[in-house]
């Protein structure tokens, strides 16, 4: 259905959905949202966003008392909650039906590499299989199909969370969207299988689906198990003599590190731009792990050869050695740039684990857990 306003200049095509979503100029009341992976350190970013930007946000979580609902909601209230789960295709499609959203982000995978290895046939189907039915999904919910490609039509548009992980065993410094991917983890290989996908998608049924292969991101929220929050918890703990020792995997290994909540900023101007590409988005500054402990133990006065013990355990079967991104591309095509510099990064997460710390250990306030934001 196309409307066009006597009162302005403004057309709109609007596809037919139950609530039709304009205001009398043409102009559409407010955008809407949905996200995968909404409990996820990277959903909560984009939802405050969003949000901020006057969108309409809905989360997909899956399980029946999923308990990062109550964190979610008790740090972002506005978000409408959608049950659903990227294994099985019905719930997506009732999802993508029931809340008809302009802009579908899939943010959900088992994101946690060295778990890929341990479940590497979950990892396949919830991070590579996951995007194919989020995809489907919305084909079904748009009508789309192959014969029908050409037609003029309002599409929802999408969003595919990929990763530097493709890149892998490098094939050249620094990583850009012309870069190779060889990657080195099930997780890699899935994540690899997702933006294909989402790529194939867009050239065979024209749809508005891009990938964003974000190189690492960090924050506060970010989850305990990944090597930044690690480091900054175990910091805490160690300064405040809850702790003595910090176990540690390869010191060597080196990556782009850059803040959760610029990133965010990044997929939603990927979404709103004028043609559906890739970006790589980074900072385009390598540090290895080392550089990270140091930094990290000299903010609170420590020397990290002090408290730093090599532990084999958390060391991977196959490592990626370098990662360091182009984001030259992302500059210049959509204006972003990181504005959290590594220091700045680093300096945020400490504080704030320092602060979480201290404020668990009065008995009357919650707990402390490192699954706590
Ligand atoms: P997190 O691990 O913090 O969040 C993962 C999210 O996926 C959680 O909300 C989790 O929900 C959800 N999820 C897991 N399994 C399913 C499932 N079967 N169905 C629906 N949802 C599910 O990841 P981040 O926020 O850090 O990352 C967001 C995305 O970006 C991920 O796809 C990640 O692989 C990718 N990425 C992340 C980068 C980073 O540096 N952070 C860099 C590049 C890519 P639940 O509450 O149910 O566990
Ligand atoms: P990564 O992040 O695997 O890059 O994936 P992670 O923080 O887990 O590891 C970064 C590097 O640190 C080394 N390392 C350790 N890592 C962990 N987790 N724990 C340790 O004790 C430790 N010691 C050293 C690792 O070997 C590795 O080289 C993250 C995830 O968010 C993915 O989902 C995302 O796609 C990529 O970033 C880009």
């Amino acid at each position: 259905m196309w409307i066009t306003s006597s009162f302005t200049r403004f057309i709109v095509f609007v596809p037919d959905r139950p609530c039709l979503r304009v205001h009398q100029r043409g102009v559409p009341l407010t955008r809407r949202a949905l996200i995968t992976g909404i409990t996820g350190q990277d959903g909560s970013y984009l939802a405050e966003d969003l949000l901020e930007q006057g969108y309409e946000v809905w989360g997909l979580v899956r399980g029946q008392a999923n308990p990062h609902v109550a964190r979610l909601r008790k740090h972002i209230g506005d978000v409408q909650i959608i049950t659903g789960d990227l294994l099985d295709q019905g719930s997506l499609i009732s999802a993508v039906e029931q809340v008809q959203p302009d802009e579908v982000y899939n943010l959900g995978a088992i994101s946690y590499v060295p778990m890929s290895w341990q479940q590497a046939e979950l990892t396949a189907e919830v991070t590579g299989m996951g995007p194919l039915r989020v995809l489907e999904a919305i084909r079904v919910v748009s009508g789309i199909s192959a014969s029908r490609t050409t037609e003029p039509r309002a599409q929802i548009r999408f969003y595919q969370a990929s990763s530097s992980e493709m890149f892998g065993q490098v094939r050249e410094t620094p990583q850009s969207e012309l870069t190779p991917f060889h990657p080195r983890s099930p997780y890699g290989v899935a994540k690899t299988y997702g933006h294909f996908i989402t790529q194939n998608y867009r050239e065979s049924y024209g749809m508005f689906a891009v990938s964003g292969i974000l190189f690492n991101h960090e924050s506060p929220r970010r989850g305990a198990e990944f090597v930044t929050r690690k480091v900054s918890l175990g910091v805490a703990r160690i300064k405040l003599g809850l702790a003595t020792e910090l176990r540690l995997g390869n010191l060597d290994a080196r990556r782009d590190w850059g803040f959760a909540g610029d990133y965010a900023k990044a997929m939603r101007m990927m979404l709103t731009t004028d043609r559906p590409e890739d970006y790589v988005i980074g900072t385009g500054v390598t540090r290895s792990v080392r550089e990270l402990v140091e930094l990290a133990f000299a903010t609170v006065g420590l020397n990290w050869e002090d408290h730093v013990v090599l532990d084999s355990k958390y060391t991977r079967p196959a490592e990626v050695d370098l990662l360091c991104a182009d984001p030259k591309k992302a500059r210049e095509q959509l204006g972003w740039e990181p504005e959290v510099t590594f220091e700045e990064l680093v300096a945020m997460m400490v504080e704030s684990d320092l602060a979480l710390l201290s404020f668990s250990n009065r008995p009357e306030e919650e707990p402390f857990s490192p699954d706590h934001w």
